[in-house]
């Protein structure tokens, strides 16, 4: 009897811990998947439309717990850039995210794809697209912001996708002890830049190429390119424009590609590649090169050098990856919001 009921209460003493352990792991299901990936975006939006696709695709990635955009910099230095990414962050049900902008930077015209959605008022005058910021003038500067939020991340934590000009992450290094902040806090720098398949100048290096010079030489972490031939061939479906935003009224991904390309037509998505790249990059979306490091040549092309101490890799997409990763992105920047601004939690840091 006595060794029955031990016997016993041992069987419930396992139930009991087993039921624990399944409770627990249940609990914690985020936690047994991967962290989410900490990720700044740093973008040129309103100098082309796929940085909004880009965009809107990290929204679809955060939904599903496998990304948190810690904040969106700017290097196009103009009024509307800041708002309209305030204003897609709202519409994403996520207002507060943090927006930085450049300052004395590159391309300071005003782009239509920001501009129009950003005024566009209603019949009672109000916004169709609401948000914080209305004026850049408003947002803080870039390279502080930067560094304020490194700063508080844990080590080797920081994804970056930089999918404009190198302006801002340059002089992010060239602060009072940035390079060392980049090293201790970053762990991979992804980046559309450059074309590793033919000696042509590409838009974001050329256009402030010392700052691409001088980011390629001192970034102290690892870098992913992600060329101009990849994103040349990653289109975005004009079909997914007309069909697949019609859940909205009025919806500024949509509103932006019309204006920008003016056209029936796809168009290729080059920023989405690198984001891709930065949140998803065990899934084969893509191959990589081998290490080595990437310099400036002649008329500002990227030349790449093997080199297996070399701290940069590029992108490479086979025929056969091309079609699964167009769909995908595809699928997931046409992804409605899953929440609403007023249910989203703040995250406005000042
Ligand atoms: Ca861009």
């Amino acid at each position: 009897m006595i060794r029955y009921f031990s016997v016993t209460r041992e069987n419930m003493f396992r139930s009991l811990l087993l039921a624990l352990i399944l409770l627990t792991l249940a609990c914690s299901g985020r936690s047994l998947a991967a962290e989410p990936v900490r990720l700044i975006l740093d973008t040129d939006i309103g100098n082309d439309v796929d940085d909004a696709l880009a965009l809107a695709m990290i929204h679809a990635l955060e939904n599903r717990a496998e990304v948190r955009l810690l904040a969106v910099t700017i290097t196009k230095d103009n009024r509307y850039a800041a708002p309209f990414v305030d204003l897609l962050n709202t519409f994403y049900g996520r207002p507060g995210i943090p927006i930085g902008v450049v300052h004395n930077g590159k391309t300071r015209e005003d782009s239509p794809m920001l501009k129009v959605p950003v005024e566009r008022r209603d019949s009672s005058g109000q916004y169709v697209y609401p948000r914080h910021i209305q004026d850049g003038s408003q947002a803080v500067d870039a390279v502080e912001l930067l560094a304020r939020l490194i700063r508080g991340e844990p080590d080797h934590s920081v994804t970056i996708a930089q999918i404009g000009f190198s302006t801002n992450l340059v002089r992010l290094l060239k602060t009072s002890g940035g390079r060392d902040l980049v090293r201790q806090k970053v762990k991979v720098l992804c980046l559309m830049a450059g074309n590793f398949v033919k000696a042509e100048p590409e838009y974001n290096v050329y256009t402030d190429p010392d700052s691409a010079r001088s980011l390629f030489e001192q970034w102290p972490t690892s870098m992913i390119f992600s060329g101009f031939e990849v994103g040349l061939k990653i289109t975005f479906p004009f079909e997914a424009i007309q069909r697949d935003f019609a859940y909205a009224d009025k919806h500024p991904i949509p509103e932006a590609y019309r204006i920008y390309v003016g056209k029936p037509e796809d168009h290729p998505n080059w920023d989405s590649t690198a984001v891709l790249e930065a949140i998803r990059p065990d899934r084969g979306y893509f191959d990589l090169s081998p290490p080595g490091r990437v310099t400036l040549g002649p008329k500002d092309t990227t030349v790449f050098t093997p080199d297996p101490q070399g701290n940069c890799r590029y992108l490479i997409i086979r025929p056969d990856q091309v079609e699964r990763v167009r769909e995908l992105i595809a699928i997931l920047v046409s992804e409605p919001p899953q929440r609403t601004p007023s249910a989203a939690t703040s995250r406005m840091v000042f």
